[in-house]
């Protein structure tokens, strides 16, 4: 764990900078993966199972037997779980649908947007260490309200070739039927490619390592788009005197689980509650399954005391972390200077888990500054804006010299006429 107290603002720099990655070679990799998949379709995707996840299966596609019975296989306790998330979900999602307004900007002249799903969109759901269900439902949910017509899942088998039932219970829940076994690179280049099996999509969405990563990069060279640029997870907690360490430590070690590459920051105005939260992760971190991953995270991570909360929001700002935790008294009063940040949580009980998985909003966020100039998945990532306007003969002969002046002062004169020919009319 690294302690700075009172760290000059000439070093924030070097504190805010995220762990860098090796790409050159994983591209590599990646672009051989694109090319067998465009060439030879499901048949590299049957290889690359047996080479990668170490697994043959008959079928890409899982049945319809086998996605019914991931109810037999999960708890009925998991399953309300599930269900009561999903409705809070849908119902933060479902308010995000903003009504058309029709606006005339010079009399004659109306103006709107209207909003048209993504057709073909695709999610996909790393396997590994944890099996991420609750991504299912942060990307399948807005994407059935925002009305995708072809929604597709890939995750990886396991050993076995089997999925994980809870990802298969929330994807039947949320109204997902094509599930396809394939993971890494090889689904990205799957959904952008199409093969035999698999359709291809016009967006891929959802989290995954340093291959997948690299795998949508490269989607968009091939006109796919894909959600935002990813990293890995991180949180950033502001903490005062009435923060409690207990909470704080709890939090922090809630995102340093997630890998040996998330990065947490934790910064307070009061060296006690900075030195008692780090008596206390040392504490509970012994008692966690996963405390290998979190003490790797932990290893990378910052402590730091800073002078007020206004100096603590400025660094904040700086990082654009994808969690903000403000621990802090009258949170209120600051949150008109958080400038950069993917999701905020205010005050000593929400933490970031409730974010995570149930509250309603979305824990598909921007990680590595991207919160400077990307939000988080919403409905809005599902669809496309589409403008429409129409001028009455009133309307262009309002606007129409405006227009011709324009056209002619850029030298297009045929965009002149398109006016000129109807005005004269
Ligand atoms: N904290 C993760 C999301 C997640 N947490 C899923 C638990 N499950 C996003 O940074
Ligand atoms: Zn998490």
């Amino acid at each position: 764990m690294n302690i700075h107290q009172l760290p000059s603002k000439n070093s924030w720099n070097e504190l805010i900078k995220r762990p860098v990655f090796k790409r050159e070679e994983i591209s590599e990799i990646v672009s051989g993966i694109f090319d067998e998949v465009q060439k030879f379709g499901d048949k590299a995707l049957f290889d690359f199972n047996k080479k990668f996840d170490s697994v043959e299966i008959e079928n890409l596609l899982v049945s319809k037997n086998e996605i019914e019975n991931s109810s037999n296989l999960i708890s009925e306790e998991l399953k309300n779980a599930i269900q009561q998330a999903k409705k809070n979900i849908t119902k933060f999602h479902g308010s995000q649908n903003t009504e058309i307004q029709k606006i005339e900007t010079t009399k004659g002249v109306i103006c709107w947007r209207e909003n048209r799903a993504i057709e073909k969109v695709g999610i996909y759901i790393p396997g590994g260490t944890a099996p991420l269900f609750s991504t299912v439902l942060m990307l399948a949910i807005p994407a059935q309200l925002a009305g995708c017509k072809e929604i597709i899942l890939c995750t990886p088998p396991d050993k076995n070739g089997q999925i994980n039932p809870a990802i298969l219970y929330t994807a039947q829940l949320c109204g997902i039927t094509h599930i396809f076994k394939i993971g890494g690179a090889q689904a990205i280049a799957a959904m952008t490619f199409g093969t035999e099996t698999i359709p291809n999509v016009y967006k891929i969405f959802g989290p995954g390592n340093q291959f997948v990563v690299a795998a949508k990069e490269l989607a968009q060279n091939f006109g796919v788009a894909i959600d935002m640029p990813a990293g890995p997870s991180e949180v950033l907690i502001i903490a005062d005197e009435n923060a409690i360490p207990e909470f704080c430590a709890a939090d922090l070690l809630s995102q340093a689980e997630h890998g040996s590459d998330s990065q947490v920051i934790f910064i307070s105005i009061d060296l006690k509650t900075l030195n008692e939260t780090v008596d206390e992760v040392k504490k509970q971190i012994k008692n966690l399954p996963r405390n290998e991953f979190a003490q790797k995270s932990l290893d990378n991570s910052h402590f730091i005391l800073i002078k007020n909360i206004e100096e603590a929001l400025e660094f904040s700002n700086l990082y654009a972390p994808e969690h903000l935790i403000l621990a802090i008294k009258n949170f209120e009063n600051y949150i008109s200077l958080i400038q950069n940040a993917g999701s905020v949580f205010l005050g000593n009980y929400s933490c970031e888990s409730a974010g995570d998985y149930a509250s309603g909003t979305n824990h598909t966020l921007p990680t590595n500054g991207f919160a400077k100039n990307y939000s988080g998945v919403s409905l809005d990532s599902f669809v496309k804006k589409i403008t429409f306007q129409n001028l009455s003969k009133d309307g262009l002969q309002n606007l129409g010299k405006t227009i011709e002046i324009m056209a002619e002062a850029e030298g297009l004169i045929a965009h002149k006429n398109a006016v000129s020919i109807r005005l004269k009319q």
